[in-house]
């Protein structure tokens, strides 16, 4: 059974017992006029986790290990958007107004879509989550469950917001969770610190944190320095 170092201590992982679920990899995060720039952040900082990202999926998909993709967004009538989350952007930048890719954070817009980079193959699940955990108001659980997925390989943007929210929520739910600090990004270099030490601090009190290359010789041992490694890195 593949061990994958990590902190705070190493963890096994049955490959036919996990799943990947990369969270919120979407061009409303990383590029310039959608959510994540409304509220002010700077969206190239998110950049950091798409090439380690791109390679932990490839991993996941060569080990057989299931990849779900989510996104945050809102229905078109904005009827599952809470008042207290649209108001919290300025007016003309707030949820479900017009911007350079499309309406904000609103689903079927452009800006809602996965980046290119990322896009997810036509058979794995996308869950559109209306709020920052990605069980909250989905079938998420469900599907995990009905894949007999025990253990959670977690990556995606933001770390201490949406990643954090999920694996909470996935750790009080029994699911051992391990982040990919690498594969993850905040767009405050600080708060993405703080949130990876909280995962694993107090004998991993929501799971575990490691890295794509870790991961990636330990489930693929040989592979990992083949030449897809190097150009995907
Ligand atoms: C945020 C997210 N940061 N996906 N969403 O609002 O982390």
């Amino acid at each position: 059974m593949p061990v994958i170092p990590a902190d705070p201590g190493p963890i096994e992982i049955d490959p036919a017992r996990a799943a990947l679920i990369v969270i919120d990899m979407q061009r409303d995060f990383l590029e310039p006029g959608g959510f994540g720039a409304a509220l002010g952040n700077d969206v190239s900082r998110l950049h950091a986790a798409v090439a380690p990202c791109a390679l932990l999926i490839a991993t996941a998909r060569e080990a057989g290990i299931p990849v779900l993709h989510t996104r945050e967004g809102h229905r078109p009538d904005l009827s599952d958007a809470p008042r207290a989350k649209v108001e919290r952007s300025p007016p003309g930048m707030r949820i479900g107004d017009p911007g350079p890719m499309g309406r904000i954070l609103v689903r079927g817009e452009p800006g809602h879509e996965i980046i290119p980079d990322l896009a997810p193959l036509p058979n794995e699940p996308v869950i559109d989550k209306p709020g920052k955990g990605a069980f909250y108001q989905t079938d998420l659980e469900l599907m995990l469950r009905n894949l007999g997925a025990d253990v959670l390989l977690v990556a995606g943007v933001t770390t201490e917001v949406c990643v954090h929210t999920t694996v909470r929520e996935a750790n009080d739910r029994g699911f051992r969770c391990l982040v990919l600090r690498d594969a993850c990004a905040s767009y405050f270099p600080d708060f993405h610190a703080a949130a990876l030490a909280m995962v694993s601090a107090q004998g991993g009190i929501f799971g575990w944190v490691s890295d794509v290359a870790a991961l990636r010789a330990a489930l693929l041992p040989g592979l990992h320095h083949d030449s897809r490694t190097e150009d995907a890195a």
